[in-house]
């Protein structure tokens, strides 16, 4: 006879055999046990964990930077970091190698070529950038969206630098871009997020995309196609307007494009 049954002959065995929920609910309180003391563990460390003890600088504590993305644009190997700003200089800030990147103040993109490649203008206000090969040479170009005025590609000349080409609404006011072959012709497309209207701006092949006006998601551009709805911001409109932006209904009301071409 064991403890148990020698201690308590008639009342433990009975009850341990005939009430199986019982052991069910012991053994269930034993796994959260378990489980907490897992959960409040610190976790196991090992050599190979990354460590953020020594973080690695880049631009100036001044820099209003609003969007950033990374890429090998100089295709020497290593991931470079690409950041737009708000009324200052964007540039890309190449690695050298190691990790390291510029951490001063841009003042003279000439001057700094060995470290940076500037791109767009002082006065430009960026608000996200991202990097796709829209003309399909095999570099990544970068893309930059504009919160006010003109958004840009700046088309990669394989080496870092670029120069300019336009795309969008030449009055945005754009938050937020990505990249992706949304109509499966092998040619990156773009989509912005974009507080008055989000759109997709289509790749004609070549890396060109439509700027200029968007007067009616009714009958877009050639390479455009408006996605969701309207924003339904009427103290916008008539600055909006005036500038040459959309022609509204009166009162404005909320509608949504259902010929987005997708396929
Ligand atoms: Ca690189
Ligand atoms: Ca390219
Ligand atoms: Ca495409």
């Amino acid at each position: 006879m064991d403890n148990r049954s020698r201690y308590f002959p008639h009342v433990l065995p009975v009850r341990w055999a005939a009430l199986p929920s019982t052991r069910l609910l012991i053994a269930a309180v034993a796994a959260a046990v378990l489980l907490a003391g897992w959960h409040l563990t610190a976790p196991a460390t090992h050599a190979d964990d990354p460590s953020y003890d020594n973080p690695v600088t880049y631009g100036a504590a001044q820099d209003k930077i609003t969007g950033i993305t990374v890429g090998d644009i100089d295709a020497d190997g290593d991931l470079d970091l690409i950041a737009v700003k708000d009324g200052q200089q964007s540039a890309a800030y190449l690695n050298d190698g190691q990790g390291h990147f510029f951490d001063g103040v841009i003042d003279d993109c000439a001057a700094q070529a060995s470290v940076l490649r500037c791109f767009g203008a002082p006065d430009d206000h960026f608000t996200a950038v991202t990097l796709a090969d829209v003309d399909s040479d095999g570099d990544l170009d970068g893309v930059a969206l504009a919160g006010s005025g003109q958004s840009r590609i700046f088309v990669n000349d394989g080496r870092g630098s670029s120069s300019p080409a336009a795309f969008g609404f030449s009055l945005s006011a754009g938050r937020s871009l990505a990249a992706g072959d949304l109509n499966g012709d092998g040619s990156p497309d773009l989509v912005v997020g974009d507080r008055a209207q989000n759109v997709v701006f289509f790749n004609d092949g070549r890396g060109n995309f439509y700027s200029g006006r968007l007067d009616s998601c009714d009958t877009p551009p050639a390479g455009v196609a408006c996605v969701g709805a309207r924003a339904h911001r009427p103290s916008r409109w008539p600055t909006w307007t005036a500038m040459g932006g959309w022609t509204l209904p009166s009162p404005a009301v909320p509608t949504v494009n259902h010929r987005v071409p997708f396929t």
